[in-house]
C-alpha cells in the first residue's frame, strides 16, 4: 500500500541471542519480521547507534550497575550494558534480516549525554531524530511497527508516531520485551491507551 510504511525496530547482533543486551526471545521473530518486509512496499529499519562511552552505558558511571536507573538532566534513565556502539559487530543488523528492500535507516542515540528509545524523539523529549518529517513527505499515514524491544525502543517509537498524527500498528507477535520492571505489561498498557493498534499479525 502506498500510504504504509513498514518500521523495523533495532534488529541488531547486541539485542539478540548471544548479543550484549539480548533480549530473551529476540531470535525467533527473524523470520516473522522477514515476512512482514516481504509483504511490504515500504520499509525503514531503525538503528541504535552509540558513540564509545555513551551516557547511558553503566559502564560510563562509577560505581553503577546495568540496569539501575539515575537521574539525568532530563530526568531518570535506565542504565544499559555497553551495546550498539558505532562501527562494531554489535550494532549490525542481525545477518538472517532481510535489509535489502530498506529505503532508508534511521539512526538513533548517537549523542552522548542523551539516551533514544524512541525513533522520532530523544529521552529528554525534545531532541527531534527528523523521522517523522522523513515518513510525512513520503506520505505515508499509516506506520506498521516490529521489532526490538517491544517496552522501550518500539514502545516509545509508535507513541511518539501516534502523537505526531499517523495511524499506528504494532505487530506484538514480531516483537520480543526486555521486561524489566513490569515495563512489558505497563508499555502494552500505555500503547493500548494511546490508540496504537496491537491486534495486527505477521
Ligand atoms: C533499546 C535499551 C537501550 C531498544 C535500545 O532497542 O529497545 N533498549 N537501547
Ligand atoms: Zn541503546
Amino acid at each position: 500500500m502506498a500510504n504504509e510504511a513498514l518500521i523495523v525496530v533495532d534488529m541488531q547482533n547486541d539485542f539478540c541471542e548471544g548479543g550484549a543486551l539480548a533480549v530473551p526471545g529476540a531470535n525467533a521473530i527473524v523470520p516473522l519480521v522477514n515476512r512482514l518486509i516481504g509483504r511490504h512496499d515500504h520499509v525503514v529499519l531503525t538503528q541504535d547507534w552509540h558513540p564509545a562511552g555513551h551516557a547511558s552505558f553503566a559502564s560510563s558511571w562509577k560505581d553503577a550497575t546495568p540496569f539501575s536507573s539515575v537521574q539525568f538532566p532530563y530526568g531518570p534513565q535506565t542504565l544499559w550494558p555497553v551495546h550498539c556502539v558505532q562501527g562494531t559487530p554489535g550494532a549490525e543488523f542481525h545477518p538472517e534480516l532481510n535489509v535489502h528492500k530498506a529505503q532508508m535507516v534511521a539512526r538513533k542515540g548517537f549523542h552522548t549525554g542523551i539516551d533514544s528509545y524512541s525513533a522520532f524523539r530523544e529521552n529528554d523529549r525534545m531532541t527531534r531524530t527528523g523521522l517523522d518529517g522523513y515518513l510525512k513527505a513520503r506520505g505515508f499515514t499509516k506506520l506498521i511497527l516490529c521489532g526490538l524491544a517491544l517496552d522501550y525502543c518500539v514502545a516509545w517509537s509508535a507513541i511518539d508516531a501516534r502523537q505526531a498524527g499517523f495511524d499506528v500498528a504494532v505487530v506484538v507477535e514480531a516483537t520480543a520485551a526486555i521486561d524489566l520492571d513490569g515495563s512489558k505489561k505497563r508499555m502494552l498498557k500505555e500503547m493500548r491507551q494511546g490508540g496504537i493498534n496491537l491486534n495486527a499479525t505477521a
